[in-house]
């Protein structure tokens, strides 16, 4: 039986995390007298840094850029103690900002959407909870995250084993690594961002009787240098604050680095040399974005890069057969989301830590005590860490059965039950500017397919504002409705998969910046998911759209 909840809101919130906490704070703010309120799936604020408790989580984006920037008393009064801060400083971060703000009274925790239903008729959009209530609401943002729906990895037997098994984005809360890892034989599935952060972890404890890396893909990755920050060093920053997301905004990702002018070849072997070791010696992703300009569009030039690379991988891992395998074969540096490590290399020179190449033999099944590779070998295991990671960045939308316009749902890989097409065949997203999509009235997104993601917390910041200003538009016209036409659509995901063609080198390679995840039904072609020209260039649609009266989108 379902149960009616509470009236009608004017906006509802999907998400908590900082895309959610901001939509619900920026709205609150212009709009004193709607009805607004945040839904949660999990139990506190935070989102990605709520749910990611592994062991050597941390960020890899400078968090002095990557905080918020629009309460001047809270720069002021927040001091970062690291360059990049560990989950925990992150989430205490973001605890601290819902407190400041009040937010908490809004935020119906613990509570997971299911299903949505759009109302013609009366213009509003009724969302149901796993627990069958009912939340109303003439408008919503949807902030559910682009990295929030794990995927376990598709291994006959998963079920079977007999240990403590888990994702990363589910550590149980019971485990600590100090005190239960001691004497144990650790498993790790897994080595993107957040299997090389807690591979390093792991390996660092010497109470662990053994570690097993299972490495599908061998991903590049580079020092991330992290460091304290003083007291005395936090003020000079305070004082920086402005000049730094100035910067920010004037680069393609706003992150602090930005390419090097210059082409690769256009300088002598020295020179390149010097600005590659100089970037290797930095903090962040410098030797990621910083890196000659021709970097991801030359095949020569990325191979050149890629070759530096793999020096500095063979110069720090001692069996150089482990150091071959850690090598990447089949992408090139950068073309990929590029992890950041604190020891990542070293951990492979410990006695107790062994690499398991799946290139070379495959996994065969999860047994009761470890995991069976076809070469015949049990890998006895205490402990099975899945860092497989996630449905990316549609996967949050494919979790809820969607009812919108004409009853379609949103996303699908095959017919629907219904019969109706889905809004995005073929997990292939439509929008206008990554922020509304046909079909679904009266629903924003922040962070959604088709907007620029780079530094997360500036896009978040940028996102909110133009949502914001569109709710204002409607509110001053008494606009009940308002909907993106297909003209705009097709223009926009023509604009958006053009410039995907651009970054030739990234975008042949699989990953979930491709929109390929093996291990979810349908994500096995690429696609176009994410908005990969400039963020510069994406404000500057936003701003236009706004100054022609919000052309390419329909109000009513
Ligand atoms: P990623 O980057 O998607 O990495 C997932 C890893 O898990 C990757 O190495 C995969 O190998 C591996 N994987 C997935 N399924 C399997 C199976 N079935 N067998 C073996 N290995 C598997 O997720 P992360 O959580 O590390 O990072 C996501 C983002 O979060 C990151 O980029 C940051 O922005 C924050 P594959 O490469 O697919 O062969």
């Amino acid at each position: 039986p379902v149960q009616r909840s509470d009236a009608m809101h004017d906006v509802l919130v999907l998400g908590a995390g900082l895309s959610g906490i901001y939509s619900l704070y920026s709205i609150r703010k212009r709009f004193p007298s709607w009805r607004v309120k945040a839904i949660e799936a999990g139990g506190d604020v935070g989102g990605t840094w709520y749910w990611n408790k592994y062991p050597g989580c941390r960020i890899d984006t400078e968090s002095l850029s990557y905080c918020f920037s629009f309460d001047k008393e809270l720069l002021e009064e927040w001091n970062w103690k690291e360059q990049f801060a560990t989950q925990a400083d992150t989430h205490k971060y973001v605890r601290h900002v819902a407190q400041k703000h009040d937010l908490y009274k809004d935020i119906q925790f613990s509570t997971r959407i299911k299903s949505a239903h759009w109302n013609e008729e009366e213009r509003f959009w009724t969302f149901t909870d796993e627990a069958e209530k009912q939340h109303k609401t003439r408008f919503f943002v949807s902030c559910l995250g682009f990295l929030s729906s794990p995927t376990l990895p598709d291994i006959p037997g998963i079920r079977d084993f007999a240990g403590d098994a888990f994702h990363t984005s589910r550590w149980p809360a019971h485990l600590d690594l100090s005190r239960d890892f001691a004497g144990k034989r650790i498993g790790v599935i897994g080595t993107g961002a957040t299997g090389i952060q807690t591979i390093t972890a792991v390996s660092k404890k010497p109470s662990i009787k053994s570690l097993t890396v299972f490495q599908r893909t061998a991903n590049w990755s580079a020092p991330l240098h992290n460091s304290e920050i003083t007291q005395e060093e936090m003020t000079g920053h305070k004082a920086g604050y402005d000049n730094l997301f100035a910067r920010c905004a004037e680069t393609p990702t706003c992150f602090l680095h930005a390419a090097d002018p210059r082409k690769s070849m256009e300088v002598s072997e020295e020179e390149r040399r010097a600005l590659w070791e100089k970037l290797y010696s930095e903090p962040g992703f410098a030797k990621w974005l910083g890196v000659f300009s021709d970097t991801y569009t030359d095949r020569d030039a990325n191979k050149l890069y890629s070759d530096f690379m793999a020096d500095k991988i063979r110069q720090r891992v001692h069996d150089p057969a482990v150091a071959d395998s850690l090598i990447p074969k089949n992408h090139g540096f950068g073309t990929r989301r590029v992890p950041l490590e604190s020891g990542y290399f070293e951990a492979y020179n410990r006695p107790d830590v062994r690499l398991v190449d799946l290139q070379k033999t495959q996994v065969e099944r999860v047994t009761r005590t470890g995991i069976r590779t076809n070469d015949g070998i049990d890998h006895e295991l205490d402990i099975l860490i899945f860092a497989t990671g996630f449905d990316a960045i549609t996967g949050a939308f494919n979790a809820i059965d969607w009812h919108a316009k004409d009853d379609r749902p949103l996303t699908s890989t095959e017919p629907t039950p219904r019969g109706e097409t889905a809004i995005w065949p073929d997990q292939r997203p439509r929008t206008f500017l990554g922020l509304t999509v046909p079909s679904m009235p009266n629903m924003f997104m922040v962070l959604g397919p088709h907007q620029p993601f780079g530094n997360a917390t500036r896009s978040i910041e940028h996102a909110v504002e133009v949502i914001t200003n569109m709710l204002e538009y409607c509110k001053e016209h008494g606009y009940t409705y308002v909907e993106p036409t297909e003209e705009a659509v097709d223009e926009w995901t023509e604009h958006v998969i053009e410039c995907g063609k651009a970054s030739v080198l990234i975008n042949e390679v699989d990953s979930w910046m491709t929109g390929i995840n093996k291990n979810v039904k349908g994500k096995t072609v690429r696609s176009v998911v994410r908005y990969s020209g400039s963020a510069v260039e994406y404000r500057r649609w936003c701003r236009e759209c706004r100054e022609r009266g919000y052309e390419g989108l329909k109000f009513a």
